[in-house]
Order: C-alpha cells, then structure tokens, then sequence
C-alpha cells in the first residue's frame, strides 16, 4: 500500500494540507424581547366587561379570566399575558378602541420584560 504522506490521517495539519486555516465563527442567536401586557384597575368599569375582555382578547376561560379579573381588582394590576412587540401592541390597541367604543375607562398597557 502506498501512502502519500499529505493524505495521511494522523498528519496534525488535517487533510488541508500545509498553509490552509480554517475558522469558524460562532454567532449567538438573539431571542427576540418580549412584553408583558397589564390591565389596570379602575373604579368604573364593570366586572362583567372585564372578563369578556379578558376571554376575547386573551383567550382566557371563564374561570381564569375571572380569576385574573379579581386580582387586578384588588391589587390594581396584574400580568394578563407575555408576547412579542408586535403581539403586544395589537392587543393593548384592541382592548383600549374596545373599551372606549363601550365608554369604559378600562385602561391597558405594556412593558418590556
Ligand atoms: N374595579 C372595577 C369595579 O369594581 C372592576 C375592574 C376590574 C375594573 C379590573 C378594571 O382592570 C379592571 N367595577
């Protein structure tokens, strides 16, 4: 068997041969920011809406958006989901024209997370 030493597999230069380097670059791939949208708590706006809110626009249950609903009631605000910007900003744009289009002062915002 011939062996042609540039061939060879133990040979610590690789099967490049002499004068060739090769590199490779690692890049992070980024995970896009998400934002949380909140719902705030008023003195006006009915209970009733809010959980049809919370059903419509975050396709929540009955039961959780309820749940949701109390908590906002009494601690002022609460979390009602975590999406991308654009997401985000949809629903907080749907909420606001639905409640002013139903004269509620239901108020909802984002923040970046
Ligand atoms: N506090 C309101 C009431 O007593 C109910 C309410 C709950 C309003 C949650 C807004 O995001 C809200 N009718």
């Amino acid at each position: 068997m011939i062996l042609d030493p540039k061939m060879s597999s133990d040979d610590p230069k690789g099967p490049e041969g002499d004068g060739v380097v090769v590199t490779k670059t690692r890049t992070r791939t980024q995970r896009p920011p998400m934002y949380k949208v909140l719902l705030l708590n008023d003195d006006y706006t009915p209970m009733e809406f809010v959980v049809h809110v919370l059903e419509r626009f975050f396709g929540m249950s009955h039961a959780m958006a309820f749940d949701i609903m109390l908590t906002v009631h009494k601690k002022g605000v609460a979390v009602v989901g975590v999406f991308s910007y654009e997401v985000a900003e949809t629903k907080v744009a749907q909420v606001m024209d639905f409640s002013r289009r139903h004269q509620h002062p239901l108020q909802c915002t984002l923040e970046k997370e």
